[in-house]
């Protein structure tokens, strides 16, 4: 049976992917981390252990103690926190990553690691963004990202590490709130048309950026471990996608279950800039085709489930 340690096992992906594997694969055999701990059913429900993957030796010992099989590096500082602060956001996500993989190496565990839309820049084809295509992103955040993955081939290459990853869009959830992204709004649109009745957007409407429900996100890393490593002609990372929308269009949507929801603009330009240089669409053919990505969210489908399970999240507070 696969052993995992989930770095970040906190944060919005880190708390529903952990216990989603330890649903499919059991309790003991998915270790829990972060740099810090919180009353949470993550660290209630199985192994939880304080995890800095800036420091190799944290990293090292757990992976030894618990003898893993796969590492699943969640740990990351998000596209809006790393422009504010570029120094922690190459730590983290490269000597972090680079911890990660020097770990890996040496006691032969896979690694996933997720890229993200960031990794493309104000130069990549924007509509239906190829999966082998230029990547020139002008962030801390997507500098990160795409060294990120040239890093993770290069260890499956020269190593023969067991790397796999995914070029995330924006994810949406109801479980843990995103920590500093530039997607953030379309998580925090649904939280504001519950308990306000109205909401202020950070970007322009004509915004257009990918997303997905978080459900879909987690098959998308549980598949791709699964996957026939032998059959993947590509490895970090693949371009995967569910959806495309603009807040008028998640707006509208929410107005079909609130009509009296309202909304204004209040455009940040430091978001707006990131966004900007992030493509409109992307092609997923090679996920398709390679590991059966099969996404089962649309706009329509996430906003009657997320208002649904936010709505008794929140009476339960
Ligand atoms: C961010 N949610 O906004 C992340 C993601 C595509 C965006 O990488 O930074």
């Amino acid at each position: 049976m696969k052993k995992f340690l989930v770095t970040g096992a906190l944060g919005q992906i880190g708390s529903e992917l952990t216990m989603e594997l330890r649903g499919r694969y059991g309790n003991e055999n998915v270790v829990a981390s972060g740099i810090h701990k919180r009353d949470s059913v993550v660290v209630e429900s199985g192994p939880f252990e304080i995890v800095d993957i800036t420091n190799y030796n944290q990293v090292s010992e757990v992976v030894k103690k618990y003898d893993i099989d796969w590492i699943v590096n969640l740990a990351a500082i998000l596209s809006a926190v790393g422009e504010e602060k570029p120094s922690l956001a190459w730590q983290v996500n490269m000597n972090g990553l680079f911890n990660v993989l020097e770990v890996a190496r040496e006691n032969g565990c896979g690694v996933f690691t997720p890229s993200s839309i960031a990794a493309f820049g104000p130069n990549t084809p924007r509509d239906n963004t190829p999966q082998d295509t230029i990547q020139r992103p002008n962030t801390m955040y997507g500098v990160t990202k795409v060294s990120g993955e040239l890093l993770c081939d290069y260890y499956y290459e020269k190593f023969g590490v067991d790397t796999r990853g995914v070029r995330f869009p924006g994810l949406i959830s109801y479980e843990t709130l995103p920590g500093g992204g530039t997607t953030d709004y379309a998580v925090h649109i649904y939280y504001d048309a519950l308990q306000k009745g109205k909401f202020t957007c950070p970007l322009d409407k004509d915004t257009y950026m990918d997303m997905m429900y978080m459900p879909d996100a987690i098959n998308a890393i549980i598949d791709l471990i699964e996957a026939d490593g032998s059959k993947l002609k590509h490895r970090n990372a693949f371009n995967v996608t569910s959806m495309s929308f603009n807040p008028e269009r998640i707006y509208n949507e929410i107005r079909k279950h609130i009509p009296e929801f309202t909304m204004d603009y209040d455009v940040n330009p430091n978001l707006q800039k990131i966004a900007n240089s992030w493509p409109n669409s992307l092609d997923d053919s090679a996920a398709k085709e390679e590991w059966d990505w099969t996404p089962k969210y649309n706009l329509e489908e996430m906003t009657k489930d997320m208002l649904k399970k936010l709505k008794e999240k929140l009476n339960d507070k």
